[in-house]
Formats: C-alpha cells, structure tokens, sequence
C-alpha cells in the first residue's frame, strides 16, 4: 500500500485523502453517493477491490457494464471504477451531456496497449494487398482503445467481450471467410478452437514484423489471424498448476478465463468470461471444490460468497491486475468530492473523430449480445 501511495500522490490535494482512516473513506464516500443521489452512477468492474466494488450502483463485466451504462440516460457522472477502456466504451454509449470520470487515469490495460492504431492500419495494408477487404472482417475485444473500436466499425468488424466471443466470430463468419482477431490471441485462439476451427487454420501475427510474420501463402490461407497480445495476468496460470490441483484435491474441477493459454485452456474442464465463473460457482452444489484461473480479486470474493463450496486460487502467484488495483478508495472519494465541489477531475472524452464508428463497431456487438 505504500508503494502505491507514493505513486499516487501526484495528483494535487489527493495526498490528503491517503491519511484518512478506512472508515472516514467509508463513510465520506457514502455521504456524497447520497447527496449526488440520482445524478450520479458508480459502476464496479468484477476485478475490482473490495473497497470500492462495494460502492458499485451496478457491478459485472465489462459488457453487463456497457449495455447498463447505455440504458442510464438521466445520470449526470457516470464514475467507472475498472480501467480506460471500459470508461471509453461507457462514454461512447452515453450522451453528450453525461460525464464519465475514471477515479485514476493511470487505470490502463497492458494487453489494451498491445494493439495501437499505427500498428493496426499497417497490418491491414498488408493483409489487404494480398486479400480483398470484402474477404476478412476485424473483431476487436473489447479490451482495446476507442480508435480500434473505430477502426472495426468502419471496416465492417466489430467489438467482442469475453462473454460473447463465438457468437460474434460466428456472425463475422456467416458473412466474411476470414477474421482478424486483436488484441488477445489466446480469447481468439481458444474461442475459435471450440468452434472447431483448427490450429492450423489459425496464424499468429506479430506486428513487429513486416506481414507479421508470416509468408504471403500463409496470410491467403489462413481463415483466423491472431494479433500477439495476450494478458500479463492470465499469462501466469500454468498447466503444472492444474496438475498441482488435480493431483491434491479429490474431484476438483478446474475453472479458467479464455485469456488463458491454450495449453491451460485445454487442460481445464469450464472456460469462460467472469459472469461465467461467478455464475457457474454460485449454482454449483455445496461441498463441491473448485479451482479458479482469473484475476484474484474476483477470486477472493468467490471464496467468500461461496462458504458451503471450496474455491481455490488456481496459481502459487499473485495473478492480480495492477491497473484494475490502482482504483481505490482514497481515488473514489477524491473524485468523488470533487465532483460535488462542482470540478469534474479524469473525465473520459472520446475524441470525435473515433467516436461514431466506434459506436457503431460497439453496437453491432450489442444487438448480437
Ligand atoms: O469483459 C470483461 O469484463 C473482462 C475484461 C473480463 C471478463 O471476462 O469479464
Ligand atoms: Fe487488461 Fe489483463 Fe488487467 Fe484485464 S486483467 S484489465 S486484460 S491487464
């Protein structure tokens, strides 16, 4: 915690608020939620803290967020406790007169900042000097910023969650032979193989490369093209760890995020995006045991909303998201506060320019969804 308080103490006055007990932070959070009432929306990503999801007017993952957020037309501040491109999402689905604030601008995502708009032009030059346009569609995940969303959207593609990643693969498929899938190869890799598309169907792409890496003759066969990014915290599961659990607990059922690798992926028995885990734990019998690959702050509060199950941690590591972590209640308050002084501090602005295709990339998803 005090890394983290030196590291913060950059934004002017919010010093102050990191001398405050837990209990002030509590109870002033409180007393501004009831004074902006109905004027403003807290949400709550499911990998957030404790000490702030629990101030969540709505809380899930960032599709339950984005369509909520949609629908909130009579708030005023929208304040997203997750990372920048969830606020991003929330702001392009929102109206002009609605503020959306992310308590701490350095609340990023590494696999977001994977794919940059430079880098994914380039690539579709390349592909597309080899394929038409008409023969590929690009999907993006949702973990990405708002301009690749644009770029989706005015190339015929769209967004995906991790919640919806087949469905949206099938559409572009019902219409297209081939996808370029960014940010994370492992949610395009493990999704599609579920599909029954095979590894050989699939190329990596590495944008450090000319052609990503691949011969021409590879590009015009592939039907999958899976940019190189990949999760920093999910990356850290590996197979020896379900070995580990298989071996020591009786009748263990492993449990894993699709940004897994492949070979983890494979090797558990359920995968799926947070509101799949959360659901599937919270209906599976008493006395069942679980072991769980996604980002610990959700997996912590499973074991407490679960005491009649054993729900494991799938990792020796500390597999937590350092930029959802950066979220915290001093950071709550402050903006908080500030907003009923009447300054609105990090407010999230989608630039024009990215705004209208990203829409409609984020709209397509959402009428599948
Ligand atoms: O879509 C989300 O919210 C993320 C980042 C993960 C998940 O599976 O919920
Ligand atoms: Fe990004 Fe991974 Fe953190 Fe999710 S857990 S926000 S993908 S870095």
């Amino acid at each position: 915690m005090d890394i983290a308080v030196g590291l913060k103490a950059i934004e002017p006055g919010l010093q102050d608020y990191y001398q405050l007990p837990p209990e002030t932070l509590d109870e002033r959070i409180a007393g501004v939620k009831a004074k902006l009432s109905d004027r403003l929306l807290i949400l709550g990503h499911n990998y957030q803290r404790d000490e702030v999801y629990k101030f969540a007017d709505y809380k899930g993952d960032s599709l339950k967020l984005s369509q909520y957020a949609a629908q909130q037309t009579d708030r005023e501040y929208i304040v997203f406790c997750g990372v920048k491109f969830m606020a991003e999402t929330a702001d392009i689905l929102t109206t002009s007169d609605q503020k959306v604030i992310l308590p701490d601008l350095a609340a990023g995502c590494s696999m977001a900042d994977m794919a940059d708009i430079e880098n994914v032009e380039t690539t579709w030059q390349e592909i597309t000097s080899l394929i038409p346009e008409s023969r590929i569609t690009p999907i993006t995940y949702i973990n990405s910023s708002a301009d690749l969303k644009a770029f989706c959207g005015e190339h015929g593609g769209l967004v995906c969650t991790s919640t919806n990643a087949e469905k949206i693969i099938r559409w572009a498929f019902d219409r297209r032979e081939k996808i370029l899938f960014f940010p994370d190869q492992h949610l395009g890799r493990n999704t599609c193989r579920r599909m029954g598309i095979s590894l050989d169907e699939m190329i990596l792409w590495d944008p450090a490369q000319p052609n990503g890496g691949n011969s021409a003759e590879a590009i015009r066969k592939a039907r999958v093209l899976l940019w190189a990014g990949f999760c920093s915290v999910h990356q850290m599961f590996q197979p020896e760890h379900l070995a580990y659990f298989r071996k020591q607990v009786p009748d263990i059922k492993i449990i894993v995020h699709p940004e897994c690798s492949m070979e983890v992926a494979d090797s558990a028995d359920l995968m799926g995006s947070t509101e799949y885990i959360i659901r599937t734990i919270t209906a599976a019998p008493a006395g069942s045991r679980w072991a769980v690959g996604t980002e610990l702050n959700l997996v912590n509060r499973l074991k407490r909303d679960n005491p009649d199950k054993e729900v494991f941690f799938l990792s020796p590591m500390v597999c937590m998201c350092s930029t959802m972590f950066r979220i915290d209640a001093p950071h709550l308050l402050w903006s908080l506060e500030r907003l009923e002084s009447g300054s609105i501090v990090n407010q999230i602005i989608v630039p024009e320019a990215d705004r209208y295709w990203a829409k409609v990339a984020l709209e397509r998803m959402l009428e599948l969804a």
